[in-house]
């Protein structure tokens, strides 16, 4: 905004001393393009629910929206998160607003949620979801490392078989969907994937379990930068992944019903 103003004080005031003082008007410092293009960038820390009271608000994203490039562009992330992800925080707060849904837990929602209310299954999922695919992802990528590498090179033989799984998985996919890797009932890593705003928390999911990984594959997530090229995409969020972050997950994830 700043900058902007400075732009049009300058032209106003061209305009009307005209070109007798132009020497003068040279010595006024213009922003270069590059500097006016970052400030219109937003900061995802202004990003807040629409109802400031409401039981579920935004969770801090962890990095500034420019933090993934080149994998995950700044305009993407933007969009993501201060318009889908707050469009589920909202919507979540308003469908639950006056149910003793209100006093739980996003978890204990997702866990108990009545499959047939879509307004809560849509947004609940959403928020959550989304809340947890920006926490696995980070600037620190790189391969897995510590705890949570020997239990993949156990569960699925080498971290390259199991990238292999979790990619096919992603890409082969049709619509809208998430992959997740999931500690199973029985402890084990297993890949699984969910359509719409679906997870594994969910009553009646294919695999249940506790979520320790997920990708968002909706278009949403990658068309800005990636249109129709997927795999590239699924390729790029190798790089971004905050394994210290999935393998705190892994720690605690603990063996549900
Ligand atoms: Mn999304």
């Amino acid at each position: 905004m700043k900058n902007k103003f400075i732009i049009l004080a300058f032209s106003g005031l061209l305009s009307l001393v005209g070109c007798k003082k132009d020497k003068e008007l040279i010595e006024v410092t213009i922003p270069e393009p590059e500097k006016i293009k970052k400030t219109t960038m937003g900061n995802p820390a202004d990003v807040k629910a629409e109802d400031e009271e409401g039981a579920f608000q935004m969770l801090r994203l962890p990095y500034a929206y420019n933090a993934l490039e080149p994998f995950i562009d700044a305009k993407t992330m933007e969009t993501h998160y201060s318009k889908h992800h707050v469009g589920y925080c909202n919507k979540l707060n308003t469908a639950i607003k006056g149910t003793d849904l209100e006093s739980k837990s996003i978890e204990e929602i997702l866990k108990k949620l009545d499959m047939s209310k879509s307004d809560v299954r849509n947004n609940a999922g959403g928020y959550y979801n989304h809340n947890f695919f920006f926490e696995i992802l980070g600037t620190n990528g790189g391969d897995a490392t510590d705890e949570v590498l020997d239990a993949i090179n156990k569960d699925f033989g080498s971290y390259e078989e199991f990238k292999k799984q979790f990619s096919d998985s992603a890409t082969k996919l049709f619509g809208s969907w998430w992959v997740w890797l999931v500690k199973d009932k029985a402890g084990k890593l297993v890949i699984s994937t969910t359509s719409n705003q679906d997870n594994p928390l969910m009553p009646k999911s294919e695999i249940k379990g506790t979520p320790i990984l997920t990708l968002d594959v909706w278009e949403h997530a990658y068309y800005l930068k990636y249109q129709n090229k997927r795999k590239d995409y699924i390729d790029a969020y190798f790089n971004v992944i905050n394994w210290k972050k999935v393998n705190e997950k892994f720690k605690a994830a603990t063996i549900t019903e």
